[in-house]
């Protein structure tokens, strides 16, 4: 298939939505020899390993598409308002077809080495098993979500159970029937996971460190005429997702909440619940960087949630936390609080009751023993550094980019890196990414990358990379921003790397709202791809 000796204009890491747009961009409208290197044996990304129970985007379907292509737009159906991770997965085949992007992609291999060589300005890249490749671009596009975290348990080796983290699930289904099953998290992945889970296991318990907050999903089948409307306005949908905060076909409400008195409060809160999804987060203006607002939102959202709960103990246990509503990413559910009022589920407070080590059996805790058939850890993901650190990337001067991220990770726009020419992360550290609806962030960087590219090739230059005083900037910038939000509330948020013992408290995504992103590297590009060193 791919000749491994030969050398390629760009190498892309990663066959999720970034990187197969990403080969797409470069290959057919720039007419660059490419190889894109995955480490499944199928394209999907997130989407290709996270296939636990119930794992389902929470932005709309037909805004979770690619827009770049009309024709993608119109051949493809999505069956429910939010995707399922099967749906996802059979779309990235679909487009992978219809672009014809599986010759140029190198299934099963792991990148473990990328070394920049100065004398002949190319990336060398090694894979696990050996294979070495280079190329003048090399393009991170390895998701921010794509590393598991998985939490220290003393003695796990010994256990004689199964574990799964839901991060990277097996492909084949996993029968819980009539097993004892324990999940760790209560995040969005277990949120989604654990009802599905009850319904099978004979015994389900929940290992919860902090309660969360959830909006209904209110998911539902998409009727044929629905579908059809969305094809129509795909126009309009799509300006809608430019102009949004977050890159959603829906803008915030013009009131905060604090501006609207009772009755007429509660009669649109409720109204905003009744239609569920992450809407209700943008319903009304500020939630995230008001505090007087954002009280009413967080009440009025554990009231919802204790009203669920039978038993008044575990309803306490469920709501008694103090970070904001959205300060964290705000999960959807179907029946997860109502999963509680099961016979077979009981809840585990970690505050109440640690985690003592593994035993053969399950998990013991500070009061009690667990005897566990399976384990599921929800723990969640080394997010936006941890996958593009295990590259092994190594820059002018030999420089690491773990070491040179060791005080947190230092970006131009999200996507250069000083001293590291030529190479481009796609939703990286500094970009919107993860505060949005990732499509249209990965096809905004995905776009950029082919305009730097094109530039460098139109006017001879052989590197790009970022100035170090603009990338200080930015991240400084971008603290600033994060600062003025109550994103900074949240004890134990990924989005501030707070989740992974010893990682470097910042804001990671860039939190200034994607058009104000947009319009940041729209101006460096006016004045001659400004903060940015061209030779
Ligand atoms: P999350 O949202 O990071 O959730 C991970 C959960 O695991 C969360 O409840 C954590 O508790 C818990 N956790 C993590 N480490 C531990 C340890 N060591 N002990 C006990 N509990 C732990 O990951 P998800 O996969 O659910 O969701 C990730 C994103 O995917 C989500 O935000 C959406 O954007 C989609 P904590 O809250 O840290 O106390």
């Amino acid at each position: 298939m791919t000749d491994p000796v030969s050398n390629y204009d760009a190498i892309i890491v990663g066959a999720g939505f970034a990187g197969l747009y990403q080969l797409h961009r470069l290959r057919d409208k720039l007419k660059l020899k490419c190889l894109l290197i995955e480490a499944g044996d199928g394209v999907g990304g997130t989407w290709y390993w996270n296939r636990y129970p119930g794992a389902r985007c929470d932005s709309p379907s037909h805004a979770y598409s690619y827009y770049f292509s009309e024709d993608l737009i119109k051949k493809w159906t999505w069956t429910e308002r939010y995707p399922g991770q099967p749906e996802i997965e059979a779309y990235l085949n679909f487009v992978a077809d219809e672009l014809d992007l599986r010759t140029d992609i190198c299934f099963g291999q792991t990148v473990n080495r990328c070394k920049y060589t100065k004398d002949q300005n190319s990336w060398h890249v090694t894979t696990a098993d050996g294979s070495a490749f280079s190329a003048k671009y090399l393009i991170a596009a390895v998701g921010c979500l794509s590393m598991s975290n998985k939490p220290v348990i003393k003695g796990i080796e010994t256990y004689t159970g199964s574990i799964f983290h839901t991060g990277n699930w097996p492909k084949e289904d996993i029968n819980f029937s009539g097993k004892s099953v324990g999940v760790i998290g209560t995040g969005a992945s277990a949120i989604q996971a654990i009802p599905l889970i009850a319904e099978q296991a004979k015994r389900l318990t929940v290992f919860q460190r902090t309660p969360n907050y959830s909006v209904p999903a209110c998911n539902y089948k998409l009727p044929g005429k629905v579908s059809k409307k969305y094809k129509e306005e795909w126009r309009s949908t799509l300006e809608i997702m430019q102009t949004s905060r977050n890159g959603l076909p829906w803008l915030e409400g013009d009131k905060s909440l604090q501006e609207i008195s009772e009755p007429t409060r509660t009669k649109l809160l409720e109204d905003a619940w009744q239609k569920g999804g992450l809407a209700f987060r943008e319903a009304f203006k500020g939630t995230l960087r008001d505090r007087k607002s954002n009280n009413i939102m967080s009440t009025f959202v554990k009231n919802k949630i204790a009203e669920k709960i039978e038993n008044p103990e575990v309803a306490k246990l469920l709501t008694d936390f103090d970070h904001p509503f959205a300060s964290k990413r705000p999960p959807l559910d179907t029946n997860y609080f109502e999963t509680f009022n099961k016979e077979n589920v009981s809840l585990v407070d970690l505050n109440e009751q640690p985690i003592k080590h593994a035993t053969l059996n399950g998990l013991e805790t500070k009061s009690e023993i667990f005897n566990l058939d399976v384990l599921v850890l929800a723990t969640g993901f080394d997010a936006m550094t941890g996958a593009i650190e295990k590259l092994g990337v190594i820059g002018r001067f030999g420089t690491s980019i773990n070491d040179f991220w060791r005080d947190g990770p230092k970006t131009y726009l999200g996507v250069h890196v000083p001293n590291f020419p030529n190479f481009f992360v796609l939703a990286g550290p500094g970009s919107p990414s993860v505060l949005t609806n990732m499509p249209r962030s990965i096809e905004f960087n995905v776009e950029w990358v082919g305009d730097c590219i094109d530039h460098l090739e139109k006017n001879g230059l052989s590197y790009i990379e970022a100035d170090p005083s603009a990338s200080d900037e930015w991240s400084k910038d971008n603290q600033n921003l994060a600062n003025e939000t109550l994103f900074v509330d949240a004890k134990h948020s990924w989005y501030l790397g707070a989740n992974i013992p010893g990682k470097p408290r910042l804001f990671y995504p860039y939190a200034g709202g994607f058009p104000k992103y947009k319009a940041a590297c729209n101006e460096a590009k006016l004045q001659g791809f400004d903060g940015l060193i061209l030779g």
